[in-house]
């Protein structure tokens, strides 16, 4: 269809407040029952619906979403894209997720500006150097881009960080991950809503799942705000809040809900074409296409649902950048918030079944998530679809924690925990 825009169907657009903008995905009332639900609208859900329906064939879909899609963790996150983990089980798992990033924007025909500007992991001691040297070889071994980044490589390749010798944790070297980089956030969550609803996905907002219905051990529905929704296949991917809704099927998650803070800058003009992350001092940074400066913190040492977190924390983080990059005293704060971050005792997520037949859950990526949300999406759908784990998701099953087979990446997680 063309359209014809002016300076009048502008001003005509502006004064009748958008009523006959067309909708980008339909809002539907829910059905009684599914074949599959999907209970929260953040990008891991979004993505889960989008590949049950396009590589499984499922048409008969809901995402049940309590408030807005993307405005959980999705639309609060640094959006910081990499796969540099440590152990092969996570490498591989981040890995198939970046592969998908590099397609992301083709296959949903939506920008989510996806850019590969690299992201360093700075090391402050001869321990963190040996860290890095192990994973960068770790991740050579697992075909993953990884190098090791002298001081006088870094001093040349991101002007302004601090690289003296004299600093409070003076930087030694790095590692870098090139096709790391930086995505859109809502972006994300609307291309993969699109895409999802233009396969018949149907995403009902304002939906906020309060129950289950279980017979003899077998998932039949949900119970909602918005009324009984019958399923043999729920799937449950709501990040923070994951204990709460295990707690409604009866049984226990070794999570913790922690916040999670960031913050951005007045926008300036270009002066950081990376992302840098130092594990040492608890802050990390980058630049957004809008020119503010996105800072973040390690997490908020106490547990709770508040999306905020403590001012000491933003102080830290803070003076964290100002000792990497001293000419950013100068800069102006402009906002700040907290998301709530579902954190697992290997620093590492939860996917697959539960005690419950047909009931899957998908939690526990901690403050990392964001640049898994292709991957987890993708083997969800597969482990719903077939009732049996992806080889690529099997490692991280819940039974992991009774079993011992951990997967730790507490290194590798790049925030302090
Ligand atoms: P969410 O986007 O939180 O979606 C879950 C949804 O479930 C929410 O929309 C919520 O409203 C809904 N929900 C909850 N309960 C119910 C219910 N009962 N019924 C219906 N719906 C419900 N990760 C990275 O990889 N890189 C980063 O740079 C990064 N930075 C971060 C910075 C911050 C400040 C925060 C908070 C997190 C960061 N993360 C990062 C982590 C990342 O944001 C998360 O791991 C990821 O977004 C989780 O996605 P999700 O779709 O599972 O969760
Ligand atoms: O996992 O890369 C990450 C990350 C950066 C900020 C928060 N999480």
């Amino acid at each position: 269809m063309s359209r014809r825009y002016s300076a009048f169907s502008l001003f005509a657009n502006a004064l009748n407040y958008n009523r006959k903008w067309p909708r980008v995905w339909r809002n539907p009332e829910p059905k009684a029952s599914y074949d599959a639900i999907i209970v929260g609208g953040g990008g891991h859900g979004l993505a889960t619906a989008y590949y049950l329906a396009k590589e499984h064939g499922y048409r008969n879909i809901a995402v049940l979403e309590k408030g807005w899609i993307g405005g959980g963790n999705t639309g609060r996150n640094t959006t910081i894209v990499r796969s540099n983990y440590l152990w092969t089980e996570a490498s591989l798992l981040y890995e198939k997720s970046m592969k998908l990033w590099e397609g992301l924007s083709a296959d949903l025909n939506y920008n989510v500006m996806f850019s590969q500007r690299g992201v360093y992991n700075l090391g402050h001691s001869l321990q963190d150097m040996r860290d890095i040297e192990r994973r960068v070889a770790a991740n050579q071994l697992n075909g993953i881009d990884a190098q090791v980044v002298s001081r006088q490589q870094l001093t040349k390749a991101i002007p302004g960080l601090n690289t003296a010798a004299t600093a409070r944790y003076p930087i030694l070297g790095a590692s870098l991950q090139p096709r790391a980089g930086v995505a859109r956030h809502d972006a994300v969550a609307w291309g993969y809503a699109r895409a999802a609803d233009a396969l018949g996905v149907d995403i009902i907002q304002q939906c906020e799942v309060t129950g289950f219905d279980m017979q003899a051990g077998q998932i039949r529905g949900v119970r909602t705000s918005r009324g009984d929704i019958a399923a043999n296949k729920v799937a449950v991917v709501v990040a923070g809040h994951a204990s709460v809704l295990a707690g409604y099927a009866g049984f226990r998650l070794p999570l913790e809900s922690h916040p999670l803070q960031a913050f951005v800058s007045e926008p300036l003009k270009p002066v950081l074409d990376t992302v840098v992350m130092s594990n040492a001092v608890h802050g990390y940074i980058s630049q957004s296409d809008k020119g503010e400066l996105v800072v973040g913190a390690g997490i908020d040492s106490y547990i709770g649902y508040g999306q905020r977190g403590s001012f000491q924390t933003i102080e830290h983080a803070l003076q964290a950048i100002i000792e990497l990059f001293p000419a950013f005293s100068r800069v102006r704060m402009l906002r700040m918030w907290g998301g709530i971050v579902d954190v697992s005792p290997d620093a590492c997520p939860i996917i697959g079944p539960t005690p419950v037949k047909g009931l899957y859950f998908n939690c526990g990526w901690g403050t990392g998530g964001f640049k898994a949300t292709p991957g987890s999406g993708w083997v969800l759908a597969h482990t719903m679809a077939h009732d049996q784990a992806h080889e690529l998701n099997a490692p991280f099953k819940l039974e992991r924690f009774a079993s011992g087979a951990l997967i730790d990446e507490h290194g590798a997680a790049a925030v302090a925990h």
